[in-house]
């Protein structure tokens, strides 16, 4: 007869196989992923406070993606002061190794409030107008006649999606909300959108530490959740709690499960914003150069009107002169 220790094993059997089934799947869903043109990637904007994981975060979707452990964003082991100086774009080398998968990632010097990066620095990585290479400056934000400054952005520069991390433990002062909340305005007047990972969910509690799967059970972390969507204004189903890898050796299906479906997210938020500006852009070119159109601040409008009114003086003229 089974006992329930039986039983229980029985069950994570099955799970498990299931489990690598649906992240194969997802995995699947991700490295097939393709923009609407060929020249179109995602650009996704990592910003959050120091020490949160967003350098881990993007190793970790390389991991992932890769299959075997990959540190290409430098991660500070040692401090919890910025540590990402540089504005800089992380691209994933395909399997092939000939090209790259269409989305990247820039990871933002922290919002720590006096040398962290300046809210007016954000605003212009959204808007696409910082260079791959620049320093961040605390003391002043990146200027117009500065080399770094990309007075022309094209739509790849900007950015797709915004994606706010934080882990469990971080305090969240009044400035550092109110810092976040302005990037978060600028970017709803942008129309970009705007997701939440939450990571170190393993030192969240022992249950999650011990199994991962426990995270959608642990009410403690459920709580912390609400409590983060209040301050900072981001709907609950846009967060996303990670654990990034960050001391393992070997990849880990529950560790993958979550990046994974974070990935999925930001990926799918990312193509909706690309796909609407598109035909946003359409809508706009059509308006300018519809003939019909009412818009009077067209150029055709008036060069139709123009072509217009010289015919019929050219009419009016000939009917005069021809009696
Ligand atoms: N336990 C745990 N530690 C993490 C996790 N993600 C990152 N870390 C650690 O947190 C520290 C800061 O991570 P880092 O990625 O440099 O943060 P960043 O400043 O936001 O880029 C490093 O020591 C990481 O190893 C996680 O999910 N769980
Ligand atoms: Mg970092």
């Amino acid at each position: 007869m089974f006992n329930n220790n039986v039983l229980f094993v029985l069950l994570m059997c099955c799970m498990f196989p299931s489990m690598n089934r649906d992240n194969q799947s997802t995995l699947q869903h991700v490295k097939d992923y393709k923009p609407p043109t060929d020249r179109h990637q995602i650009r996704i904007l990592l910003h959050g406070p120091a020490g949160a994981g967003k350098s881990s975060f993007i190793n970790s979707v390389q991991s992932v993606l890769q299959g075997r452990m990959y540190r290409q964003a430098l991660v500070d082991h040692v401090s919890s002061s910025s540590f990402t100086r540089q504005f800089r774009t992380y691209k994933i080398p395909k399997e092939d190794g000939q090209s790259f998968y269409p989305f990247v990632f820039n990871d933002i010097m922290d919002l720590e409030i006096r040398a962290g990066v300046l809210v007016d620095d954000v605003k212009l990585a959204l808007r696409g107008h910082m260079r791959d290479g620049y320093k961040f400056n605390p003391a002043s934000k990146l200027s117009e006649d500065d080399p770094f400054y990309n007075k022309n952005p094209s739509t790849n520069d900007k950015v797709h999606i915004l994606v706010l991390v934080t882990n469990t433990e971080f305090l969240m002062d009044a400035e550092t909300v109110q810092k976040i909340q302005e990037i978060r305005r600028e970017a709803s007047d942008l129309g970009i959108p705007q997701v939440a990972i939450l990571t170190k969910i393993d030192e969240a509690c022992p249950e999650i530490k011990k199994d991962l799967k426990n995270v959608y059970k642990v009410q403690h972390l459920k709580r912390k959740m609400e409590k983060f969507s209040a301050d900072v204004g981001i709907p609950m189903n846009c967060i996303f709690p990670v654990k990034n890898y960050h001391q393992e050796i070997n990849i880990d299906s529950d560790v993958d499960t979550l990046i994974l479906s974070a990935l999925r997210e930001i990926i799918s938020y990312g193509d909706d914003f690309i796909n609407l500006k598109k035909s946003n852009d359409r809508l706009i070119w059509f308006k300018v150069f519809n003939p019909f159109s009412e818009d009077v601040s067209s150029p055709v409008y008036w060069l139709v009107c123009l072509l217009v009114g010289l015919l019929a003086g050219l009419l009016v003229t000939w009917f005069f002169s021809s009696i």
